[in-house]
Order: structure tokens, then C-alpha cells, then sequence
């Protein structure tokens, strides 16, 4: 059963989020001071400083709010967690993967420093992020640090960002790919680390056992939510760029929801999804303002 949440129209999310962004801009910044070989944390920056929506260390700072009094308690973890993303966004746009020119408004990281700094650089920010958790995280037992720890190393590896982009690529270009199939790539791929984001919050925040559950399985319909919002916007986009209609069978190299459900379908799928993800947080009142508001957004992204 849902039960109807509806978001609270007096919270002013935007100015919610660009506080936030502020914050982690500025800690990121002060995280990645410049040092030797100067030519590594040149490209570790680019990409890490280039914007951004810093979406996951918002829902790490907003699940930590939620569960605890301190949000501030959250901040080195949620700046690693960039870092992580950033790394996989540097990898995925790699010509042995995406092959991507452009990333957040600049060329992407190869393209700008070359192969192999950009594949350094992303190694770098990965085990930068998990260094800066166990170094910077203060004033919580070391069990909740050590939990955050594995719930992220769990998203990074084979069975969340990684194996995920192994089954993407896997499936590129083949028709019939099946919407479990489908579903299982997206929650690896993108849902897994907008997952650990929301529990390292709540576990930094110290949430019991039931408030961790709820939230998991409201960062999982978000996450899953994302990622076909994602799709959506991708196509709807490139269509209106060469000015083609959308339809089921707009071609596209990737699995996408879009390509497999079609676009009407793929909307309701949205809808459904954050009703219901916006319902796993009616426990928790006021609480749960800023992650109610962030998922009406989502859908509102569609217009
Ligand atoms: C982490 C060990 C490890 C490996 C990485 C390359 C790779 C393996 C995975 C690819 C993961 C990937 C790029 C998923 C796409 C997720 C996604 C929807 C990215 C866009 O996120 P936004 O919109 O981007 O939040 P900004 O730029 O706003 O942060």
C-alpha cells in the first residue's frame, strides 16, 4: 500500500540545493590542494571541480539531516562520494567505453590530458575518496565509518558501478534486451551509488535498523527513477536536435528504457516509481521534507 505524500510547497528547494552545492564546491576544493605530480592533480580537479549537480552528497548530507542532529558529520563522505562519481563519469567516457568529447560543459578528461592521466586520475579520485572517509570522518563511532565504507566499496565494485558498465556494454547495440535485464544494468549502474549515498548518511546519522529500510528503498525507486528520467531527457534532446519525432523505435546504441518500454510507457514508470518513493518517507513528517522535495523534482524534470 502508498500512501499519498504530498511535497511541502513552502520549501524553497532551490535554494536548499545551492547551499549544499556551495558547501561541497568549497570542500571538494579544499579536499584536492594541488601537489606533485602537478600534471595528475591538474586532471583529478578538472573533472571534480567542472559543476555538477552534486546530487549524491546532497541525498548524503539530506539522509544524514533525516537520521541524526549533524549533517556537517557527513560532509567528508559525501565529498568522497562525488569523487567516486567523478571517477566513473572520467572511465565511462573513455574511448575503450563511451567515447565521449564533452563532459559537464568541457571537453572530457582524455580528451583534455590524454588517456592515460585520465585513466590515472580516475584511479586516483577513487582511492582519494576512500582515504578522506577513514582520515576526515570525526565525531562517530568507527563502526558507522567502517559501514559506510563497505556500502561504498559494494556500489563501486562488481556488483554495482562496475559490473553494471560491464553489462551496459555487454548489450550494446543488441536489440531485445529485456526490461529485467534492462532494470538489473540501471540499478547497478546508476542506482547503486544514489543508493549508498542516501544509507552512508543515514548510517553516519546513526538511523536504526527501520528508518535505514525505508530510506534504502526510497534512494532505490529514486535511483532507478533517475536513470530513466535520465534515458528520457537523452532522447527527447537528440531528437529535437535533428528534429526527428520520438517513438519506441528510436534507435539508440545503449539499452534504454525509451527503447524498450517506449516514451509513454517510460513516463509512467517515472510517476509510479516516485509516488511510491515519496510514500517511503511519509513516516518521518518534517523530516523528510528536502528528500520528498528532491523526488517531486525528479518527476517535474519531465514537465
Ligand atoms: C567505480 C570502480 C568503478 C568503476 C566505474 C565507468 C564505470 C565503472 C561506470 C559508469 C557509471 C556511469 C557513468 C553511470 C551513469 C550515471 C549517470 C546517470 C550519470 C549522470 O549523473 P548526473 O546527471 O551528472 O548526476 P552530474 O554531472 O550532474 O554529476
Amino acid at each position: 500500500m502508498t500512501m499519498n505524500v504530498e511535497p511541502n510547497r513552502s520549501f524553497d528547494l532551490r535554494a536548499y540545493l545551492s547551499i549544499r552545492r556551495a558547501r561541497i564546491d568549497a570542500t571538494l576544493e579544499s579536499y584536492l590542494a594541488i601537489e606533485e605530480p602537478r600534471a595528475l592533480y591538474e586532471a583529478m580537479r578538472y573533472s571534480l571541480l567542472a559543476g555538477g549537480k552534486r546530487l549524491r552528497p546532497i541525498l548524503c548530507l539530506a539522509a544524514c539531516e533525516l537520521a541524526g542532529p549533524r549533517a556537517e558529520i557527513a560532509l567528508p563522505t559525501a565529498c568522497a562520494i562525488e569523487m567516486i562519481h567523478t571517477m566513473s563519469l572520467i572511465h565511462d567516457d573513455l574511448p575503450a567505453m563511451d567515447d565521449g568529447d564533452y563532459r559537464r560543459g568541457r571537453l572530457t578528461n582524455h580528451k583534455m590530458h590524454g588517456e592515460a592521466l585520465a585513466i590515472l586520475a580516475g584511479d586516483s579520485l577513487l582511492a582519494h575518496s576512500f582515504e578522506l572517509i577513514a582520515r576526515r570522518t570525526v565525531g562517530v563511532p568507527a563502526q558507522r565509518t567502517l559501514a559506510v565504507i563497505a556500502e561504498l566499496g559494494r556500489a563501486a565494485g562488481p556488483r554495482g558501478l562496475a559490473g553494471g558498465q560491464v553489462e551496459d556494454l555487454a548489450h550494446e547495440g543488441k536489440y531485445g534486451v529485456g526490461v529485467e535485464a534492462l532494470e538489473d544494468i540501471h540499478t547497478r549502474k546508476t542506482g547503486a551509488l544514489l543508493e549508498a549515498s542516501v544509507l552512508s548518511g543515514a548510517i553516519l546519522g546513526g538511523a536504526d535498523a527501520l528508518t535505514t529500510a525505508r530510506l534504502r528503498r526510497y534512494a532505490q525507486r529514486l535511483g532507478l527513477a533517475f536513470q530513466i528520467v535520465d534515458d528520457i531527457l537523452d532522447l527527447t534532446s537528440t531528437c529535437e536536435a535533428v528534429g526527428k519525432s520520438v517513438g519506441k523505435d528510436a534507435s539508440a546504441r545503449k539499452a534504454t528504457y525509451p527503447s524498450v518500454l517506449g516514451l509513454a510507457e517510460s513516463h509512467r514508470h517515472v510517476e509510479v516509481l516516485i509516488e511510491h518513493a515519496m510514500s517511503d518517507l511519509a513516516c518521518f513528517g518534517d523530516r523528510a521534507t528536502p528528500l520528498v522535495a528532491l523526488a517531486a523534482s525528479l518527476a517535474q524534470s519531465l514537465g
